[in-house]
């Protein structure tokens, strides 16, 4: 078996310059210019000048027509055939591409998410060649596909959106949403492959070894197209076994499999970050002449959902442990293809295991990752809750939709399912209760029920059930289990539940102690990008929230009139653009801490917490907890605290200070717990402290203090929690924070330069709070931010920049240092 990459320059085209002439008229006269494939239309006609960066000021608007147009992309190369048969093999081609080999039409593709095995034997010269990619709009095609609609299909659209966008199989987003660009990209993402081969072409091999009686069952599959009858020789490596067998192929027969089992002693477990190791085994096979290698784990693995606490709980259980899921909503990294890389993956995936969490949800709106992302997974102990590519929409239910559906589910199905990390498949984001969204669907639901179930159900669920029985077929997120249509928006007792009644229906904070969530996948407040970020779009004279470039870069409408309203809710009004940046970002991560702290406290009743959102595509006002340049909000740093394992929390609830300790570990712990109380000039007024024992995996309720003689507006209270290794903090505003008497802390703060990195002291002279530091453009990550200090002790904070090359100088200059008192009063 021999494969050629067709990778490198490429030529790029207007198919039709007459049309893009107002827009850009170097394409007329037939002109080309060079494409990097992979790659994508509108990152090559940026790099070469010909639209303005879609992500500066509002250019993304003179940049739609990109999307709204047909391109041809082409090369020669050459070929030697040595091989009986040629396969062209392609993935993530988007989307709407007429594929023609040396003048020949081979195929047509109209699925971003599925493979093209295209067998081009006969047309592939031994020698020179010429293949052409005839892109077609997908815009263009969801208009006209939308016209022959026997009904309407309706979907949720954002500003500048483009429409129709749930009748063409193409991550959802790229039509633009509520925290996203419209984008409406077009290229080739992957490696466009040539494989020679002789008597069999293999498309997938998975096992996912499963625990027997104390032995591991290892069944490897294979599913292949097999040309011409024969034996062919089936070798295998895992753990320390190696397997041979001789296996009879003939052609129509697709798959192969070979058993063999591995006593349990022999093999270490894998576990989800912070619950034991991530062991990994390379696994090698080889069948006829193909060979590969991936890395395999042993783990069981149960999502239960069973009737407890008077509803049906969600818990995620793992080697037979129930873990809290910790964790985030994962979009797209990037609106442009080509800026997706590796790295990216790798510092974003390691970020959430730094912030002490354990799951990511791969959001429907999106794509089916990278095999970096799920590398990443496997080796960090992320676990994914995966979504198929369904989001906030109806969706036809006609034939030629859900043939299309079962291609790319087939294929992705069987190039995922061997990944350790992947904890459960999910059919759609949101897709049940968007049934309640639109007129159509509300005046004729049945219809839609029907359009809804043939897809969800029939297809999707009977593939996730037909192809990975070893997981469980989540039908939709937020619901409250299979065959249930409730509305979990509201509904709290079973399942996964969407919270937006914050935010989106803008209650106040203490409505997140309202609800008590079997295991809530969605919840998330705004907040602006750090200044430094909002400079890289926003010029000058505009740097103002209400301007329009500003209003640009917030695609949800009502977003920042909440972030301010909230401020008057809570707070001192900020009077600059920069205190009310550090404002919405401190405030986005309070609210995270008061939701996930007190779903915590619910364990195991609540079993797990998805904060949306982790990242942005963009630069962006939205729920992200890290900026499109990479750069954690003051949310990810606070995550970090209020997802550790062993962590004192605290709420005022009935006039009373209820304090609580989890433990996520293994092991009990005793732990020493103070909880004082100070006035805002740093004078103690009293405090309690209690020793108690943590039982493994569980959250105890250490006390609940009456704080009828406690001034709340002087006062605040502080706890803390120590055992033999760890010791936390937390501060507790024991009203709104804008009541608080507090006082100019006059921090202080002596920079000492550290090897590569940078060491941060900071001392006050009077309690300060969400002390938060910014090195502005130099890219980098500080040990801990948002922070709350007293007179008593100061912090050290170490800054660790991503370039060596950082001095002193250069740092104190960029270094801003921010707290609540220097924001409002
Ligand atoms: C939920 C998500 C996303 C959306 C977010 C914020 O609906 O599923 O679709 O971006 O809320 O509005």
């Amino acid at each position: 078996m021999q494969t050629q990459l067709l990778d490198g320059t490429w030529s790029l085209s207007s198919v039709d310059p007459s049309a893009i002439v107002n827009n850009c008229s170097y394409f007329s006269n037939i002109n080309r210019i060079d494409i990097n494939i992979p790659g994508d239309v509108h990152s090559t006609l940026l790099d070469r000048g010909f639209i303005k960066d879609p992500y500066y000021a509002s250019d993304e608007l003179s940049t739609l027509w990109v999307g709204q147009n047909d391109w041809k992309i082409e090369r020669d190369f050459t070929y030697k055939k040595s091989e009986k048969k040629v396969i062209l093999s392609l993935t993530r081609v988007d989307t709407f591409a007429c594929i023609i080999l040396n003048g020949k039409e081979i195929a047509n593709t109209d699925n971003f998410f599925a493979r093209w095995n295209i067998d081009v034997t006969d047309v592939i010269n031994d020698g020179e060649n010429h293949i052409e990619f005839i892109f077609t709009s997908a815009e263009k095609v969801a208009i006209s596909r939308n016209a022959e609609l026997k009904y309407p299909i309706p979907c949720s659209l954002y500003p500048n959106g483009s429409p129709n966008r749930n009748l063409v199989r193409k991550p959802q987003c790229n039509a633009g949403w509520d925290w996203g660009p419209c984008v409406m990209s077009m290229g080739i993402y992957d490696p466009v492959k040539l494989i020679g081969v002789n008597e069999v072409f293999v498309k997938s091999w998975n096992c996912i070894p499963k625990l027997i009686d104390h032995n591991w069952i290892c069944k490897a599959e294979i599913t292949a197209n097999v040309f011409e009858e024969s034996d062919v020789d089936f070798n295998i490596h895992l753990a320390g076994r190696d397997e041979h067998t001789i296996v009879h192929v003939k052609p129509g027969k697709e798959y192969y499999s070979f058993t063999f089992c591995i006593p349990e002693e022999d093999v270490e477990l894998w576990y989800p970050a912070g619950q034991g190791g991530q062991h990994l085994y390379p696994m090698y096979i080889s069948f006829a002449d193909f060979s590969d290698k991936r890395m395999v784990a042993f783990r069981t693995l149960e999502i239960k959902n069973n009737i407890t606490m008077g509803g049906k709980e969600l818990t995620v259980c793992v080697n037979g442990k129930d873990i809290f899921m910790k964790g985030v909503n994962w979009i797209p990294m990037d609106a442009l293809y080509s800026r997706i890389t590796t790295s990216r993956y790798i510092k974003l995936l390691q970020s959430v295991t730094d912030a002490n969490m354990n799951m990511v949800r791969i959001w429907g709106g999106g794509f089916y990752e990278n095999e970096t992302f799920y590398d990443t997974c496997d080796r960090l102990g992320i676990l994914i809750w995966h979504d198929l590519m369904f989001a906030c929409s109806t969706y036809p239910s006609e034939e030629w939709f859900l043939k299309s559906v079962e291609k790319e589910l087939k294929y992705q199905i069987l190039r995922l399912k061997s990944h350790p990390s992947i904890a459960l498949w999910c059919g759609n984001n949101e897709d049940l209760g968007a049934l309640t969204w639109y007129e159509e669907s509300i005046k004729n639901r049945d219809r839609y029920v029907m359009d809804y179930d043939r897809l969800n159900e029939g297809v999707c669920g009977r593939l996730v059930r037909e192809l990975d029985p070893s997981r469980v077929f989540w039908p939709s997120s937020p619901c409250a289990g299979p065959g249930d249509f409730s509305d979990n928006w509201h509904n709290d007792g079973s399942g996964d539940m969407h919270f937006w009644t914050v935010w989106h229906e803008g209650a106040s904070f203490d409505k997140y102690r309202s609800v008590k969530p079997r295991f809530c996948s969605e919840f998330g407040y705004q907040s602006f990008p750090s200044l430094s970020t909002v400079k890289s779009y926003c010029p000058e004279e505009q740097l103002n929230l209400t301007s329009p470039i500003m209003e640009h870069h917030q695609k949800n409408p009502r977003g920042n009139s909440i972030i301010l309203e909230n401020f008057s809710r809570y707070f001192r009004f900020p009077n600059s653009l920069e205190k009310m940046l550090y404002l919405s970002q401190a405030q986005q991560a309070w609210a995270m801490q008061i939701a996930c702290e007190y779903w915590r406290t619910l364990r195991p009743y609540c079993m797990g917490t998805l904060i949306w959102q982790l990242n942005d595509n963009w630069p962006v006002a939205s729920w992200s907890a890290i900026e499109y340049s990479g750069k954690w909000k003051l949310l990810m740093y606070h995550a970090k605290n209020f997802f550790a394992p062993i962590t004192p929390i605290g709420y005022i609830e009935d006039g009373k200070l209820k304090v609580f300790i989890t433990n996520d570990t293994d092991k009990a712990e005793d732990v020493k717990v103070s909880v004082k109380f100070s006035t805002y000039r740093g004078e103690k007024v009293r405090q309690h402290v209690f020793r108690v024992t943590v039982e493994p995996q569980s959250v105890l309720e250490v006390t609940s203090s009456e704080l009828d003689d406690i001034d709340v507006t002087n006062t605040f209270a502080y706890l803390k929690a120590s055992t033999q290794n760890i010791y936390r903090e937390s501060v507790i505003f024991l009203t709104e924070p804008k009541k608080c008497a507090l006082e100019d802390p006059q921090l202080k703060t002596q920079i000492r330069k550290v090897g590569k990195g940078f060491q941060i002291e900071v001392s006050c002279s009077r309690p300060a709070f969400w002390v938060s530091l910014d090195a502005n453009s130099i890219k980098g990550q500080f040990s801990d931010n948002m922070f709350s200090i007293r007179p008593t002790a100061q912090k050290v904070v170490t800054f660790t920049p991503e370039s060596d090359d950082i001095t002193l100088e250069e740092f104190e200059k960029n270094l801003s240092i921010y707290d609540l008192y220097w924001a409002g009063y």
